[in-house]
């Protein structure tokens, strides 16, 4: 993976942190992507000192002019994206389908579905151009079966799970290949925001259980990435130990 050009999108925490350390780690060129500016800087700082070259994109990946204009703003071997990783993604909420926030849910729509979907139609043609590339997108145990305040939620990473598959047939004449990463309960800022700035909730959701974390995360999508270009991880379920389904887990009291 040394010298590949990896995007990035939601670099600024957890999961898509975890990614751009890890590739960093193996000498992989980064375009990292969030809305935290800051945080996107000093990522840069702290992974240029290691060798590899960064370039920040902050945008929001709802806003398909900006997404339009950073992705036109690529020159030279940025331009060329081996892989990406379509990892920004969020959820606001634990509320029923019939009580929850239209708007809340527009943007989870927005973020996690259409944002994910126009960067792939904006970046995989240059990979079928150059006959080489890897999308790998970040689903959730949660898009296999649906929870208990969850649907919308679940039905976003249900989507991604359809994308993937779609975007798989579309380039099954290709050397390009797709991978769905689902994630369990891994222990970022996700509940922190789903719970709206409350820690107390967060915390809450990982107790009496050791949950992953971005990084564990970031081995399984490096791994996929990495692996002889004849091999297509199609999907990875990857989930604590104590954790069997989206909503059975074994929890020490
Ligand atoms: P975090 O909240 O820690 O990170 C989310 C990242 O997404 C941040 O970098 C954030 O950046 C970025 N992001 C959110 N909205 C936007 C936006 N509109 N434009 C650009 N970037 C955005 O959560 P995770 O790392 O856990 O989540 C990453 C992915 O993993 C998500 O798709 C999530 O659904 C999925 N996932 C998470 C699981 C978990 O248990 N944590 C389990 C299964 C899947 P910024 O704020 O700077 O914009
Ligand atoms: C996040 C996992 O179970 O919190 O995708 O929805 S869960």
């Amino acid at each position: 993976m040394k010298g590949k050009v990896i995007f990035i999108t939601g670099a600024t925490s957890g999961i898509g942190e975890g990614c751009a350390r890890k590739f960093a780690a193996m000498g992989s060129n980064l375009i990292l992507n969030g809305r935290n500016v800051e945080k996107l800087e000093s990522l840069k700082q702290e992974l240029t000192a290691q060798g590899v070259d960064v370039l920040t994109l902050p945008f929001d990946v709802r806003d398909r002019q900006a997404m339009r204009q950073a992705v036109d703003s690529l020159q030279g071997k940025w331009k060329n994206v081996d892989v990406l990783v379509n990892n920004a993604g969020l959820v606001i909420g634990l509320d029923k389908e019939y009580e929850g926030s239209l708007e809340e849910w527009d943007v989870v729509i927005d973020t996690n579905i259409k944002a994910l979907l126009a960067m792939t139609r904006m970046i995989v043609p240059g990979m079928v151009e150059r006959g080489c590339g890897h999308i790998i997108n970040i689903g959730s145990v949660a898009g296999d079966a649906a929870y208990a305040g969850g649907s919308v939620y679940c039905a976003t990473k249900a989507a991604v799970k359809a994308l993937s598959d779609g975007l798989r047939i579309d380039l099954v004449d290709t050397p390009l290949r797709v991978t769905n990463v689902k994630p369990g309960l891994v222990e970022t800022n996700f509940s922190v925001v789903r719970f709206r700035g409350d820690k107390g909730k967060a915390d809450a959701v990982y107790e009496g259980i050791r949950p992953l974390t971005g990084d564990d995360i970031a081995e399984v999508v490096y791994y996929a990435a990495s692996v002889p270009a004849h091999i297509q991880i199609a999907e990875v379920l990857v989930m604590p130990t104590n954790q069997a389904t989206g909503t059975i887990c074994y929890r020490k009291k």
